[in-house]
């Protein structure tokens, strides 16, 4: 029995001038941009979690979303079930090509670890037909090291080496249900890799230790195979009051630590960057420029809450300005676009899961033609290039060469054969820019 019964078998892509609701105005995957098909441009998946697996609760009230198989009272493997088959139901439907989960959203726990672990594994088996059935893929698996109790001090930098034990039993069969799912990626979020408080923390420690958790997990994904690429999702509090992947900068500076650049790309979400006090652009570009990119958790904040509300995105500006830096990077490899999203609390009809998806997607396809757009024109590309273009001069090549010296420098600006003039940095054009090739995409020039 299906549980949105309302819904078409799939969603249509239908064009700007459609009145129906359940269609696509922008997104058709099968359009080609910049030579490639648009589902595989944005590789769109959607999470299990806030979808299916949260009923709407926060911190001042109960849940308000329609979830039976959450309802306490029914047998936790039934019910487990039943979630899977809705949460197949609503991505074949919305006709995306990936899902994403953590462990516990897929399988209940069992009495013991052992139990948990058999649990987990019924469990992957009865998602591998529904993914043979529906053609539905994994863009990532990850484990959740950070609701359990046992988890309040953290995973990998607890204090107590045992939950650090616990926590790569968990990892290690999350990376074996990725691996036999055939997921494209396996995601670590540190929920709880960080500090409440300096006065009982042992800073510098707890890096080490979660330094030497991440070797063993890349240690591990090669001792069975998995192809998938291993990603880091900065987030810099939320909630701890500091966590230690702060944003992309920093877990690239961890990276570089430790010596693990290479094995761990990043997976960038929209609100974190926020939340760090950067713009999404920022992040994506440090990312691609620094060959650290991954892929894209799409849920955004709202700039008056100082939390992660994960909403899903409708801006088309703040997506386009990323997307552009992705396809300026080449494009995803084996990321994409997650919508880690979470509906509203008052937002409980059913349909409205398939509203904020389907908005969601629309705004980023659209967000890839104005890239694209912008890709195509050249202009920005253009300016940055002349403004650098001293640098591929004799004077440029010879400083970062490393064959001129300060003193050399002196002896050329003394000699008044370097005299520099202010040059404009051309901001406000280049705003320009981005607004007039937007504006030709609201006005369906596309
Ligand atoms: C929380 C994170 C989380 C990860 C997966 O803020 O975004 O949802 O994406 O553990
Ligand atoms: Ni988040
Ligand atoms: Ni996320």
């Amino acid at each position: 029995m299906a549980f949105f019964p309302d819904i078409p078998d799939s969603i249509p892509s239908e064009g700007l001038d459609t009145d129906a609701e359940f269609a696509y105005r922008v997104y058709d995957p099968d359009r080609i941009v910049l030579g490639k098909r648009m589902e595989d441009h944005l590789r769109l998946a959607v999470c299990y979690w806030h979808s299916f697996a949260w009923r709407g609760n926060d911190v001042f009230g109960d849940g308000t979303l329609d979830r039976p198989w959450l309802d306490a009272g029914a047998d936790p493997m039934q019910a487990a079930r039943f979630k899977m088959d809705v949460a197949f139901e609503f991505f074949s439907k919305l006709g995306v090509p990936f899902f994403c989960f953590h462990d516990i959203d897929i399988a209940p726990a069992g009495n013991d670890f052992a139990e948990t672990k058999r649990n987990l594994e019924a469990m992957v088996g009865y998602a591998e037909e529904h993914m043979q059935r529906t053609g539905v893929r994994l863009l990532w698996g990850t484990s959740n090291a950070f609701g359990h109790p046992r988890f309040a001090a953290g995973a990998a930098t607890n204090p107590d080496p045992e939950v650090f034990a616990y926590a790569a039993a968990q990892i290690k069969n999350a990376m074996d249900a990725t691996h036999r799912l055939g997921g494209a990626n396996y995601v670590l979020w540190g929920g709880r890799e960080g500090y409440e408080t300096l006065l009982n923390t042992r800073m510098r420690r707890e890096t080490d230790q979660l330094a030497r958790f991440m070797t063993m997990v890349a240690e591990y994904k090669h001792a069975i195979g998995f192809e998938g690429t291993l990603l880091i999702e900065p987030k810099p509090q939320e909630p701890t009051k500091h966590q230690y992947d702060y944003d992309c900068a920093t877990v690239h500076g961890f990276l570089d630590r430790y010596d693990l650049l290479g094995e761990f790309f990043v997976n960038i979400e929209v609100n974190h960057a926020t939340l760090a006090g950067h713009s999404f652009h920022h992040e994506v570009a440090y990312a691609v420029d620094n060959g650290i990119f991954g892929s894209i958790d799409a849920n955004r904040g709202d700039p008056q809450n100082g939390w992660d509300t994960d909403q899903f995105p409708n801006s088309v500006e703040e997506m386009t300005l990323g997307m552009y830096e992705i396809l300026r990077g080449g494009g995803f490899t084996t990321g994409g676009f997650n919508f880690d999203t979470k509906l509203r609390r008052q937002s409980m009809d059913r349909a409205d899961l398939f509203h904020g998806h389907i908005g969601a997607i629309d705004t980023l396809a659209q967000s890839l033609l104005v890239a694209a757009r912008l890709i195509e024109e050249g202009d920005l590309e253009a300016t940055r290039q002349e403004r650098y273009s001293g640098w591929d001069g004799a004077l440029g090549r010879s400083i970062m060469e490393g064959s001129l010296t300060l003193s050399d420098l002196e002896e050329q600006v003394v000699s008044g054969e370097i005299d520099p003039g202010p040059v404009s940095g051309g901001q406000e054009r280049l705003e320009n820019v981005v607004n007039r090739t937007l504006w030709r995409s609201i006005g369906g020039s596309m």
